[in-house]
C-alpha cells in the first residue's frame, strides 16, 4: 500500500492528468512565491493590488476553461486547482480572480455576442481589463429575482439604453473597467445582462464607491455599482438569455470555484497548525501536537479537506462532460464552505493567544471563510435549493 500521505490523505493526485498537475504545480509555485509575501500588509491595509491580475494573465491563469480568445481552455479540474492554489494564500485573491474569470470572461463567453467575445475577452484574459458582477441590490440579496435596477430607452440618445439602480457588496467595482450589470428590461421587465464601460459612461452616470473597514476579504477590494440614468450602447446587453438563468449560469462555475478554494484555505490552516502545534510545548516539554484532543482537530480537518477534494473533483468531471447539475454544485459549495469554515475555528484554538496575532495567519482565514460561506447564495440558501431538489417543495417563499 501506498504510505499516508497527511496532504493528500485520500490520494487525489492518482485522480489528476499528467497536464492537471503541471497547471497546479504552475499556480502554487507563483502563489506561495509571489502572493503569499504580499497578503499580510495588503490585509492590514485593506489593499488589493490589482497588478496580480496581469501576472495571472501573464500565466494563462485568467478564464482559464475558456477555449480561444488567448484563454488556456484547460479542464474544470485544473481550473479547480489555479483556484485551490489562489485561496491557499487568501481568499481575496481567489475573490478577485472568481469575478473576473468565472463571473465576467465566463457570461460573456456564454451570453456575449461575436463581438462582445472579440472586444473584451482577450484583454480580460491578460488581467489589462478588470471586470465586476453587479447582481446583489442594497434591498435584494438572497432574493436577486427581486431586484430593482432598470434598463430603459436612453431619453436623448438613440441607440442607448438607460441603467438605473444601485448595486451592493460587488467585488473589484471600485477598479473594474467593465461592469456586467443585470437589470430588468423595460419592454418586457425580465433580467438582462448589460456590459457597463467606465471609460464610455458620462461624469456622474457610474460612481463605484469602496466599502471600506471589512472584518473579512480585507486584500479584496468591494464596493458599490450606483447608476443614474447611466448611457449604455443597446450593443452592450446579452442579446438571447433572460431571467435569473443568466446570472446563474456565472454563479455556477464561480460557485464550484469556491468548493475548490476554500479546501486550499482549510489545508493551509492544516498545515498552519501542524507546524505550530510540533513546535509549541506544554505540560513537561511535550509539543502540543502528542495531545490527542489536538489530534482530533487536525483528524477531523484533514478528513473534511480530502473528502472535499474528491467531491470537487467529481463534480469537475462531470462539468466536462455538461453532466454537473446545479444542485451539485449547491451541495460542494456548502459543504466545502461549510467545513473549511467550522474546522479553521477549530484549528485557531490550537494558536492559544497567538491566534490573535495576525502574524500567525489563521485568524485571517477564518474571517475570510466567513465571507464566502455567505456570498454566491449564503449556505442556508444552498440547503434550500437541496431541500427543494429533494422534496420538490419550495421553501423560499
Ligand atoms: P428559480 O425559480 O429557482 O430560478 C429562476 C430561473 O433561473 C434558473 N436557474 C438556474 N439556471 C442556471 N443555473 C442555476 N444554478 C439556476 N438556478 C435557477 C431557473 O431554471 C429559472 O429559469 P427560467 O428560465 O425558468 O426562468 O429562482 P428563485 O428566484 O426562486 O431563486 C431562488 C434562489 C434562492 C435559488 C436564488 O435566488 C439564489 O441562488 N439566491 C442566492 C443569490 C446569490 O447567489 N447571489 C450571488 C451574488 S454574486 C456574488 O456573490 C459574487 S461573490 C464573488 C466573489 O467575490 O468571489
Ligand atoms: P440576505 O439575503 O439579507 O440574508 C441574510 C440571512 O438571511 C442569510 O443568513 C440568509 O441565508 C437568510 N435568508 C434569506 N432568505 C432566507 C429564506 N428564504 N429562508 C431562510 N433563510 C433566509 N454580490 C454580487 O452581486 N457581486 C459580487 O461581486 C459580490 N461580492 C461580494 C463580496 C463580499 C465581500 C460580500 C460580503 C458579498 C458579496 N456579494 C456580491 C453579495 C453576496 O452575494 C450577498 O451578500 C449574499 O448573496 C447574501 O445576500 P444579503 O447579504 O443581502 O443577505
Amino acid at each position: 500500500p501506498q504510505p499516508f500521505n497527511w496532504q493528500d490523505p485520500l490520494g487525489s493526485q492518482s485522480l489528476l492528468t499528467e497536464e492537471e498537475i503541471a497547471i497546479s504545480e504552475t499556480a502554487e509555485a507563483y502563489c506561495q512565491e509571489r502572493m503569499l509575501p504580499r497578503v499580510l500588509q495588503a490585509y492590514r491595509d485593506e489593499h488589493y493590488d490589482k497588478k496580480i491580475l496581469e501576472e495571472m494573465g501573464e500565466l494563462g491563469l485568467l478564464g482559464s476553461t475558456i477555449k480561444g480568445y488567448d484563454c488556456a481552455g484547460v479542464s474544470n479540474v485544473a481550473s479547480g486547482l489555479i483556484t485551490k492554489a489562489v485561496e491557499r494564500v487568501d481568499s481575496g485573491y481567489r475573490s478577485g480572480m472568481s469575478v473576473q474569470s468565472s463571473l465576467v470572461m465566463g457570461g460573456i463567453d456564454e451570453f456575449g455576442t461575436q463581438e462582445q467575445k472579440d472586444k473584451f475577452l482577450p484583454k480580460m484574459a491578460k488581467g489589462k481589463l478588470l471586470g465586476a458582477f453587479g447582481l446583489t441590490e442594497p434591498n435584494h440579496g438572497s432574493d436577486p429575482g427581486s431586484m430593482e435596477t432598470t434598463a430603459k430607452p436612453h431619453p436623448t440618445k438613440k441607440g442607448y439604453l438607460s441603467l438605473s439602480g444601485a448595486k451592493t457588496w460587488i467585488t473589484n467595482s471600485p477598479i473594474a473597467d467593465v461592469l456586467l450589470v443585470w437589470a430588468k428590461y423595460h419592454e418586457t421587465g425580465k433580467i438582462r445582462g448589460f456590459l457597463v464601460e467606465r471609460s464610455e459612461c458620462p461624469p456622474g452616470t457610474l460612481e463605484t464607491p469602496a466599502i471600506k473597514n471589512k472584518n473579512g476579504l480585507r486584500a479584496s477590494l468591494t464596493g458599490m455599482i450606483q447608476l443614474d440614468e447611466c448611457p449604455v450602447p443597446e450593443a452592450n446587453m446579452f442579446p438571447d438569455v433572460e431571467g435569473l438563468r443568466g446570472p446563474f449560469t456565472c454563479l455556477n462555475s464561480a460557485r464550484f470555484g469556491i468548493a475548490w478554494g476554500t479546501i486550499g484555505a482549510l489545508e493551509d490552516c492544516i498545515s498552519r497548525t501542524r507546524t505550530y502545534a510540533l513546535e509549541r510545548k506544554q505540560f513537561k516539554g511535550n509539543p502540543i501536537a502528542k495531545y490527542q484532543l489536538v489530534q482530533k482537530k487536525l483528524a477531523d480537518a484533514t478528513t473534511d479537506a480530502a473528502f472535499g477534494t474528491l467531491a470537487a473533483i467529481q463534480v469537475g468531471r462531470l462539468k466536462d462532460k455538461g453532466e454537473a447539475a446545479p444542485e451539485m454544485i449547491s451541495m460542494i459549495k456548502r459543504q466545502n464552505c461549510d467545513r473549511a469554515l467550522f474546522n479553521a475555528r477549530v484549528l485557531q484554538e490550537v494558536f492559544g493567544g497567538n491566534a490573535v496575532s495576525d502574524e500567525y495567519g489563521i485568524g485571517r482565514h477564518v474571517a475570510n471563510l466567513f465571507v464566502t460561506q455567505t456570498y454566491e447564495g449564503q449556505s442556508d440558501i444552498h440547503s434550500l435549493i437541496l431541500g427543494r431538489a429533494i422534496t420538490g417543495l419550495q421553501a423560499f417563499v
